[in-house]
């Protein structure tokens, strides 16, 4: 699927603003065929927003079930003779849609596009009816996973991540236009050559049999360096310009589908030239050695939850450079597109994760608090679940395969992974993501549950990501005794030969709580006494090549006695504030970690 674009042949309509907005607590919308006429009893809602925090109202945060958002939309009346197309960049975490009367797509998962043609259900220069079903309930068929109980004072929706279950249309929604005959899909893979770059293209085109193909590369002051004709081919970019970290380079391939001498669809591809490898405990970009530094992130702003906001995606990405960091992580879901495209051009480096978080329910039985389910069953996560979860890596990849900064893909953070049941679960899953992308390297996120030992589903990936919390969840308070053992967890790890990612560690810190005496957890000075710690051991074990904290900024949680307003693991707090650690990292990363 293509983003939709404003080129010379391709037309984009925004529909952000304030859609209608309804609860339907009861299900009766579809019996009730909301979508035939305006929604009844509707408030304005926000989009792209999540719609739990913009009411004052607890009925509207901690909603149940599905929720309708209707807007009318006039279509261009020189879209005539074109297709027109729907595209949600998002809908979490599922949703119907209706062009009047007309049911026209569903899409399960969260965090990822999807689209319509509605070209025979709209007509250009006459107004439209969108109306849009979204359901926040999550099952254990669904990724992430959860339940739904039944209790005397209604339904309770539980799961196993530790984030708020924000809900609603989180990015924009487009109308666009392309022509009869279009581009559908493009994939770039990029080489280095010596002093060269290449890239390998392949686009395919529907609509029309009788169409060529030609693509032009340009640089980034738009001079042409190469073309190409065919769907597909390879350039040769000489003395090129290589995307790196921290050198956001990027070439523009416009992809060009032509039939009778005449350009009738033109896409641009961005396109940063770098290569991607693993090399026994060595993770290199270009053939260089590359040290993650940096977080891992969410998607979390006061007032609208996970709504893409432009204004905050600026000033993280400002602050991630203000300290230093080269790198995050995005734990646990796919982000907005603009993040990724920004990351781009930033330089910087992306692990890019499925929306595969909480599976798990020994996370249960410990931190949040009995559950008394088992994780992978015929009643809980089944076949079902893993056809789900492969749909997501599939739409993960076919989303963010061109982006030059993901280098690495996650496809689940802190699983079960110490079972059988895990090991088959995940097998096939790894698969699915190499054959979708067999230019990246694939690992998923290890727990403490599963240490070095008993852990089933490390041997299947090619870089080890670490979750770990000595020193906080284990040895709270206790610094020296967390150093011993979280060295020797690690050096048990680094046998294994591969390059190893601490993509969380991490220490809950209330700002403005301070302490004289040291190893007194929740004070700024333990948090940045924690982190030395963390440091101290990564720098002696070799086979360390990154290091995430946990988290960049305090988040929303549920809520529980673990939480003290959320999530308190930030370097910055929710609304972006240093704590005494962002100081810290500043000096540690800058110094070039
Ligand atoms: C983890 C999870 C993350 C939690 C974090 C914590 O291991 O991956 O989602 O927020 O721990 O703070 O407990």
């Amino acid at each position: 699927m293509l983003r939709p674009q404003d080129t010379r042949t391709r037309e984009r309509k925004n529909l952000d603003g304030l859609w209608s907005f309804a609860l339907d607590g009861e299900g009766a919308g579809r019996s009730g065929v909301w979508f035939s006429g305006p929604l009844a009893d509707a408030r304005e809602m926000a989009v792209p927003a999540s719609y739990n925090d913009i009411a004052a109202d607890a009925a509207v945060r901690d909603h149940v079930g599905p929720v309708w958002y209707q807007r009318d939309v006039w279509i261009p009346r020189d879209w005539d003779d074109r297709r027109t197309v729907l595209h949600f960049e998002a809908a979490t975490h599922r949703a119907t849609v209706w062009v009047g009367t007309t049911e026209v797509v569903s899409h399960e998962g969260g965090y990822t596009p999807f689209e319509v043609d509605i070209t025979d259900h709209v007509t250009p220069g006459e107004r439209a009816r969108i109306t849009v079903e979204v359901d926040n309930r999550l099952t254990f068929q669904t990724i992430p996973p959860g339940v739904v109980e039944e209790t005397p004072q209604g339904l309770r929706q539980r799961y196993w991540h530790d984030f708020f279950n924000y809900a609603g249309l989180h990015r924009s929604v487009w109308l666009y236009t392309t022509s009869p005959a279009h581009l559908t899909d493009v994939t770039v893979v990029t080489g280095l050559d010596g002093a060269d770059g290449t890239v390998d293209y392949r686009t395919h085109a529907a609509g029309a049999t009788d169409t060529t193909t030609r693509v032009v590369l340009r640089d980034a002051q738009g001079t042409e360096v190469a073309r190409g004709e065919g769907p597909e081919g390879t350039l040769t970019v000489p003395s090129v310009h290589r995307w790196a970290p921290g050198d956001g380079y990027l070439y523009d391939l416009e992809l060009q589908l032509v039939a009778d001498g005449a350009v009738v669809d033109s896409y641009h591809q961005s396109v940063g030239i770098r290569t991607v490898r693993v090399d026994g405990i060595r993770f290199l970009i270009n053939e260089e050695p590359f040290y993650f530094t940096g977080f891992g992130k969410h998607e979390d702003i006061p007032v609208i939850g996970k709504g893409h906001n432009n204004a905050f995606l600026v000033h993280d990405f400002e602050l991630l450079d203000w300290v230093g960091a080269n790198s995050f992580r995005t734990s646990h879901y796919p982000y907005s597109e603009d993040v990724l495209d920004y990351a781009d051009r930033q330089g910087l480096v992306l692990i890019d994760e499925t929306a595969a978080v909480g599976l798990n329910m020994g996370l249960g039985g410990g931190i949040f608090g009995g559950q008394g389910y088992t994780t992978f069953s015929p009643d809980t996560a089944n076949d079902a679940t893993q056809r789900v979860h492969a749909q997501a890596i599939r739409e993960l990849i076919a989303r963010d395969k061109n982006h030059p900064s993901v280098v690495l893909w996650s496809i689940a953070n802190e699983p079960e992974s110490e079972t059988q049941e895990s090991q088959d679960y995940f097998r096939p899953l790894f698969d699915v993501a190499r054959e979708a992308d067999p230019t990246r390297p694939v690992g998923f996120v290890n727990v403490m549950l599963a240490p070095h030992g008993t852990c089933r589903v490390s041997q299947f990936a090619d870089v080890l990501m670490l979750n770990r919390y000595y020193g906080w969840y284990v040895n709270t308070g206790d610094l020296d005794a967390a150093e011993v053992a979280w060295e020797q967890e690690l050096n048990a790890w680094a046998g294994e030969g591969k390059p190893i990612i601490i993509t969380e560690y991490g220490a809950d810190t209330y700002p403005g709580l301070h302490s004289l005496v040291a190893n007194s957890p929740w004070t700024e000075e333990y948090q940045v006494d924690y982190l030395d710690m963390n440091h101290r051991v990564f720098d002696r074990v070799d086979a360390v090549v990154g290091e995430q904290v946990w988290n960049f900024a305090d988040f929303t949680t549920t809520s529980g006695i673990m939480r003290v307003g959320g999530n308190k693991k930030g370097v910055f707090t929710r609304d972006r504030q240093p704590k005494a650690a962002a100081f810290a990292l500043r000096r540690r990363w800058h110094k070039g970690h």
